[in-house]
């Protein structure tokens, strides 16, 4: 994770995620800081590196730079939870 990052809560609780969109900036070095509430979740996205996973009542940490423009779905990869509707959309912005 870079130093001086951009720190965007993300909560995960109830099969969800608060919130459902988040804006960056193609380049910009994001700190995701996810939370949950209930169980282990993860926030995964496919294209992007990132996977930072948090287990009941933690907060962890993790490094997201997205060098592209465009729209890339956020997910929680544990069993059942995207189809339950954990899923968000990450909405990356030309400079
Ligand atoms: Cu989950």
């Amino acid at each position: 994770m870079v130093e001086g990052a951009r720190r965007v809560a993300v909560g995960a609780s109830s099969l969800a995620f608060d919130p459902v969109e988040i804006t960056v900036a193609a380049g910009e070095d994001i700190a995701i800081v996810l939370t949950s509430d209930d169980l282990l979740h993860d926030f995964t996205i496919d294209d992007i590196d990132v996977h930072v996973a948090a287990d009941r009542g933690e907060t962890v940490e993790g490094g997201l730079r997205a060098d592209k423009p465009g729209k890339y779905t956020y997910y929680c990869t544990v069993a059942g939870h995207r189809e339950a509707g954990m899923e968000g959309t990450l909405v990356v912005e030309a400079r």
